[in-house]
């Protein structure tokens, strides 16, 4: 910063400004649940970062991230919480739920185990309160499904709406269906919320 600038650099409008801009986002905590594997921290990095990594590093516990996504005018800090599939960390996801948002359940279409585990997620889910936000089922990996034994789609969304649920199809190699998934679960979110534009608070 040039002498000029430093002259000109008012602190406290600096801090109205960014105050105003935060004040306008609002958090929203969003879920990832469903077995090792499905593809949960893929869909996550291909919402946040647009990426796909052909390696598997099952998730420790939980991992975390996050994206300012604006929906329906709206500007959001949407904070993803990418939990394990694996029940050792069942302990650590329980203290984790509070304050959930919406969740989605994913299970991988080639894997009918994982689609099969879908109603213990739902009943996890209940245990931690976590049915009264937004919750969702994907169906991850549509670009594997000419192999053989494929969960189908019309059977995952038979199960969806047996338990009342939306069934979105995706997949985090190829990027499809994954905007249209964040899009539709972060809208049902602002509906559920009643969240309005904020209006820009004066300084
Ligand atoms: N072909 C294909 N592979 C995928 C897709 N999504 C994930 N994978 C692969 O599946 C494996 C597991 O993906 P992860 O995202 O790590 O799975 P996870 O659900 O986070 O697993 P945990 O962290 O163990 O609970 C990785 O090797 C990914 O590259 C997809 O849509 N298509
Ligand atoms: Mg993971």
């Amino acid at each position: 910063m040039n002498s000029e600038n430093c002259l000109k650099w008012n602190p406290k409008e600096l801090e109205s400004k960014v105050r105003k801009v935060v004040d306008g986002i609002v958090w929203i905590k969003v879920v990832a649940l469903g077995n090792t594997g499905t593809g949960k921290t893929c869909l996550i990095k291909h919402f946040c970062e647009s990426k796909f990594s052909n390696c598997y590093h099952a998730t420790v516990g939980v991992d975390y991230g996050f994206k300012i996504q604006t929906v329906k005018e709206i500007p959001l800090r949407v904070h993803l919480w990418d939990f394990s599939g694996d029940s050792q960390y069942y302990d650590i996801r329980s203290e984790l739920y509070s304050g959930t948002d919406a969740c989605f359940l994913v299970f991988d279409v080639t894997n009918q185990a994982s689609f099969q585990s879908l109603d213990g997620w739902l009943r996890e889910t209940g245990r931690f309160g976590a049915l009264n936000s937004v919750v969702v089922v994907v169906g991850n990996k549509a670009d594997l499904r000419s192999n053989k034994n494929c969960v189908s789609a019309a059977e995952a969304r038979k199960w969806a709406s047996t338990h009342k649920l939306q069934y979105f199809e995706t997949s985090a190699f190829s990027g499809d269906g994954v905007s249209k998934l964040f899009e539709e679960l972060l809208g049902a979110v602002v509906s559920a919320k009643k969240i309005n534009l904020r209006p820009a608070t004066s300084s």
